[in-house]
């Protein structure tokens, strides 16, 4: 059977399911975007972009060369398309504006350039993760500069989501609204191939994802539900638990989606202000979107993540995802 590459994919999605042809190439762009990461992320020492910066981002992080160089692979491969209205970035304090020499498009893109970028110094796998929703309205008028507002829209709104992980394999692994599809990079060809047709997450699991060390700074329906877990065959969920954290959100949801599982990253009592480390719009969001896509559940222990009106753009929730028997599990401790 003759490969089928994301183009080929994105042209068959046009006419099965009336993918708009600004989408379609939105998507080949970030995913060539990606491929210039991952040749980047790959070099490694060899590259001299190991290491950090001097500087922080918005969320206080000091920033790994890699985070600023992804950063800037992604806003120079997107800007000049004429799909975007703008873009928004874990790196970057406020909203891209698409440069005025360039028309502008009916999409909002954002993106975690480089997740889990603490790992590339111990070279383990990282990854992208993007969001596309629409520009409400008429907001893509030429001469406007977009707010954040514009981008204060409900995960539900997102029209598609992805992810690259830097892995073994370099995978995109993309929803449209129609299921998840994953794609593998054949670098000879310099193409990303059609290997998962239809991802999807098994409803039980017996593993689990999260960050053990905080334990003492978890509410009681965590303590409680990791509790249970731990308790393996002779606890109240009768069989024994396998754990694995990567701490590379992107390699241990792609795990996940591969396997089951769940994944927590909780909000905990070390500074109130911030409930939880994942970011709404470009974290959780599009990795809900992927894992509701795929069969399973997402929510911030109360409600699905999707339905989150946001109230900033780089706002942290809680994060509850994984195969449904156990995200359910979790969610219901929240609310008894
Ligand atoms: P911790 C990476 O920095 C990240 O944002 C996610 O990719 C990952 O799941 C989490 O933080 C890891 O956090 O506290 O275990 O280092």
């Amino acid at each position: 059977m003759s490969r089928v590459t994301l183009s080929r994919y994105l042209i068959e999605q046009t006419r099965s399911h009336n993918t708009p042809a600004d989408l379609r190439f939105l998507i080949e762009v970030v995913a060539r975007a990606c491929k210039e990461i991952s040749h980047a992320v790959s070099k490694g020492a060899l590259g001299g972009v190991l290491g950090s910066t001097e500087t922080e981002n918005v969320q206080g992080e000091v920033q790994k060369k890699l985070d600023v160089l992804s950063n800037e692979i992604l806003l120079e491969a997107n800007e000049w398309g004429g799909t975007l209205a703008a873009m928004a970035s874990e790196e970057m304090d406020e909203p891209y504006q698409i440069p005025g020499r360039y028309p502008k498009g009916a999409y909002l893109l954002t993106f975690d350039p480089l997740d889990g970028s603490s790992n590339i110094d111990v070279n383990v796998s990282v990854g992208t993760i993007f969001s596309v929703m629409r520009c409400p309205g008429e907001c893509f008028s030429q001469n406007d500069s977009l707010g954040e507002e514009a981008f204060l829209q409900p995960g539900t709104q997102q029209v598609a989501a992805g992810y690259a992980v830097y892995g073994p394999q370099t995978m995109l692994v993309l929803t449209l609204g129609e299921g998840v599809i994953g794609f593998t990079l054949d670098r000879e060809m310099g193409s990303f191939v059609l290997t998962h047709d239809n991802i999807r997450v098994p409803e039980s699991t017996a593993e689990f994802a999260i960050n053990m060390s905080n334990q003492r700074h978890w509410e009681a329906p965590v303590q409680r539900y990791v509790d249970e877990l731990l308790a393996g065959k002779e606890g109240p969920l009768g069989k024994n638990y396998n754990m694995r954290w990567i701490a590379s959100m992107v390699a241990d949801v792609h795990r996940i989606l591969t396997r089951g599982g769940v994944f927590m990253y909780p909000r905990d009592k070390r500074d109130p202000s911030k409930p939880g480390k994942l970011r709404l719009m470009y974290e959780a969001n599009p990795m809900a979107m992927i894992i509701e896509q795929a069969g399973g559940v997402a929510t911030d222990g109360t409600q699905r993540i999707l339905d989150i009106q946001p109230t900033a753009l780089h706002q942290r929730v809680p994060v509850f995802l994984g195969s449904k028997e156990e995200v359910d599990r979790v969610t219901g401790y929240h609310n008894a």
